[in-house]
C-alpha cells in the first residue's frame, strides 16, 4: 500500500508540474506507467528478494526484513525471525499472479539457518479455487550456515481442512510459510528463490486492443435516451434487492436525468410503497439496451458520498434470469445468477471511503469472491476517473484512468462442477449487458442518518470492440518487424500498401501516428517497455508487438 500511495504522489507531482506540456506529460504518464508495471511484476513468483516488493508479513509474533546472504553480499535474502511466543508464527505473501498447482506441482527454495537444530518448513497455500494446501519438509540437524535446496511436491499435498493427501490442483493467490509450527521455538532464518517454475509475466499487458467505437451514451442530449437504457424497477428479492440493500429502484426523473453532459442518478431519502414493499431510499438501475461478446467499456464517473451510498458499474450474462432486466423481458432469461457471470467494472461503498473494487462473480467463486481487487483512489466523490474494463477471450483487465489495477485470467483447467457445460470459472464467452446503478445500505453500511440524496454523475459510456480483421494471424504474417527488441528504430518489410502505423502502449494508449514513409519508425523517444505497433492496409488490420530496450 505504501509504494502504491508513493508512486500515486509522484504521479500527481508529475502531472502538476508538466501539465503545460502535452509531449512531456504524455511522457511522463508513459514512464510511470511502465514503473508501476514493474512494481506488479515483482509480487510474482520466483521471489529472489532483490525488489522491495519483495515483502513478506509476519505474523503471530514473526517479522521480516531483507538482508545481504551472509555467502555472496551482492545478493538479497529474506531473513524470517520467529521470536519464540506462539507455537503458530508464520509468514504470507500475497500474489498478483497467481500459483497455478494444476500445472506446476513443485514449489523449489533455498533454506539458511543459523543454528544447527532440527528445523519443519511448512509451505501452505490459501486464497485459492479450491481448499487450502499444504506441503511439510524435515531439515536434519547439523545444515546450519549452509544453503540448502529444497523441493515442495505438491502432487502429494496434505488438504489442510481435512488432513487428507491429494494431487493439489487450482490456483492460489496467498504463500503462507511456518517454520516450526506447532512448537515455540525462536530463530532467525534465510530464504531465498521461491518458485514455482514460472517466469515472470507482465500481468499490466492488455492482450487485445480493442478500439472500435461500437455502442456509446455521450449524455450530451438533455434526456435520457430510453432506445439505449431500461429501467430495472421490479425488486429481485421478495420485491426488495440483493445484499440487503434498503433502496426501491424507480423510473421516475427524479432519480434519473440527464443534464449538463451528464446522466445523474439520483438516491434520496424518500419512503415510497413499489412491489408491496415499502422502502425508506428511492434511487435507479439502468440496463443497457445492448449486449456484447468481448471489447472495452469505458465508463467516465464521478461517485456519491455519503455512508451506505453503494455505486456500482457492472455486466450480467444477457441470459440471465432475472426478473425485470431488459434482456429477461426480450425473451433470453434462461441463466440464473451466478452462471451467467457477472464482471463488476467499479464498486464503491464495500470498502473504506475512496476504495473502490472490480470483482467477478462465477460458479467457481459468487458472493464475497475471491477473485476482486480493491484501489484507492483520492476523493472519488468530486474527481472523475474512467472505469475501464478490456474482455478479451483470454482475460479480463480493469483499469482506472487507463491504468491496470487488476488482471482476471481465464482458468487454465475447465471445471463445470455443476453440468451445464460451462466453465465455472469463465462464463464469458457470451454477451454482456452494462449496469448502472446506486444502491444505498444493506453490504455497504447503514446509512448515514443525515444522508437526504446524493449523486453518481457518468459523463460518458463508451463500449470498442475489434475489427473482425484484426484477428487475422495470416495477415499479420505479411509483415516483417525488425530488430525486435529494438532500441532507436523499427524496420519494416512487406509487400502490402501501408496506409497507417499507430502505436500503442500496453494499457492502449495511442502514442504515435504515421501516415507516410512506412519504411521505418523512430521511436527514439519512448521509453523501455512493450507496445503494440498496429498497421492498417485499407479495411485489414495487423497488430505486432514491439518490444524497446534502451
Ligand atoms: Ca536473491
Ligand atoms: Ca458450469
Ligand atoms: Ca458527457
Amino acid at each position: 500500500m505504501v509504494i502504491v500511495l508513493v508512486i500515486l504522489f509522484l504521479k500527481i507531482f508529475i502531472l502538476l508540474i508538466f501539465m503545460q506540456n502535452s509531449f512531456m506529460k504524455q511522457f511522463y504518464i508513459l514512464a510511470f506507467s511502465f514503473l508501476s508495471t514493474l512494481a506488479c511484476i515483482s509480487q510474482q513468483m520466483p521471489i529472489d528478494f532483490e525488489n522491495s516488493n519483495h515483502t513478506f508479513y509476519g505474523f503471530s509474533g514473526s517479522d521480516f526484513t531483507q538482508v545481504n546472504d551472509p555467502n555472496n553480499t551482492s545478493n538479497k535474502v529474506g531473513q524470517f525471525n520467529n521470536n519464540g511466543a506462539t507455537a503458530d508464527q508464520g509468514f504470507y505473501i500475497d500474489l498478483n499472479r497467481d500459483i497455478d498447482v494444476t500445472n506446476t506441482k513443485e514449489i523449489t527454495l533455498s533454506f539458511y539457518a543459523f543454528d544447527p537444530n532440527q528445523h519443519t518448513i511448512l509451505i501452505k497455500l490459501e486464497n485459492g479455487t479450491n481448499a487450502d494446501v499444504e506441503v511439510l519438509q524435515t531439515i536434519a540437524s547439523g545444515n546450519a550456515t549452509n544453503w540448502q535446496n529444497l523441493t515442495f511436491d505438491f502432487s502429494s499435498a496434505k488438504e489442510t481442512s481435512t488432513g487428507n493427501t491429494i494431487n493439489a490442483t487450482g490456483t492460489y493467490r496467498k504463500l503462507v510459510i511456518f517454520i516450526d509450527l506447532g512448537v515455540t521455538t525462536s530463530g532467525t532464518y534465510l530464504f531465498d528463490n521461491i518458485s514455482d517454475g514460472t517466469t515472470p509475466t507482465d500481468p499490466n499487458e492488455l492482450d487485445v486492443i480493442y478500439d472500435q467505437l461500437v455502442w456509446s451514451d455521450e449524455f450530451d442530449n438533455n434526456i435520457l435516451d430510453t432506445g439505449k437504457w431500461h429501467h430495472q424497477t421490479i425488486g429481485i428479492v421478495n420485491g426488495g434487492w440483493a445484499n440487503g440493500e434498503v433502496q426501491h429502484y424507480t423510473n421516475s426523473s427524479e432519480n434519473s436525468f440527464v443534464v449538463n453532459d451528464n446522466l445523474h442518478i439520483v438516491a434520496k431519502r424518500k419512503t415510497i410503497m413499489q412491489n408491496g414493499v415499502s422502502r425508506d431510499f428511492t434511487s435507479a438501475r439502468l440496463n443497457s439496451k445492448y449486449a456484447f461478446t468481448y471489447g472495452r467499456i469505458d465508463v467516465k464517473a464521478k461517485l456519491p458520498e455519503g455512508e451506505g451510498t453503494f455505486p456500482a458499474i457492472w455486466t450480467l450474462g444477457k441470459n440471465i434470469s432475472e426478473t425485470g432486466t431488459f434482456w429477461e423481458t426480450q425473451g433470453f432469461g434462461t441463466t440464473p445468477w451466478p452462471d451467467c457471470g457477472e464482471i463488476d467494472i467499479m464498486e464503491h461503498g464495500l470498502h473504506a471511503k475512496d476504495v473502490v473494487s472490480s470483482a467477478l462473480h462465477t460458479r467457481s467463486s459468487f458472493g464475497g469472491t475471491v477473485n476482486t481487487k480493491t484501489k484507492m483512489l483520492s476523493d472519488v466523490a468530486n474527481t472523475y476517473y474512467v472505469f475501464s474494463m478490456n474482455w478479451s477471450p483470454n482475460q479480463i483487465t480493469f483499469l482506472i484512468d487507463n491504468e491496470v489495477h487488476y488482471t482476471y485470467k481465464k482458468p487454465a483447467n475447465f471445471t463445470d462442477v455443476n453440468s451445464d457445460g460451462i466453465n465455472d470459472g469463465w462464463p464469458f464467452d457470451e454477451p454482456q449487458f452494462l449496469l448502472i446503478n446506486f444502491a444505498m445500505g444493506g453490504i455497504s453500511g447503514t446509512p448515514d442518518p443525515n444522508f437526504t440524496e446524493s449523486s453518481l454523475l457518468v459523463d460518458y459510456v463508451r463500449i470498442y470492440q475489434q475489427s473482425s480483421a484484426n484477428v487475422d494471424d495470416f495477415f499479420g504474417s505479411k509483415f516483417s518487424i525488425y530488430p525486435n527488441p529494438t532500441s532507436d528504430l523499427i524496420n519494416i518489410k512487406t509487400e502490402e500498401h501501408i496506409d497507417k502505423i499507430e502505436i500503442y502502449s500496453i494499457i492502449g494508449k495511442l502514442l504515435h501516428t504515421k501516415e507516410t514513409n512506412f519504411q521505418n519508425i523512430n521511436i527514439g523517444n519512448f521509453t523501455s517497455g512493450l507496445y503494440f505497433l498496429k498497421i492498417q492496409v485499407g479495411q485489414k488490420v495487423a497488430t505486432k508487438k514491439i518490444i524497446i530496450r534502451k
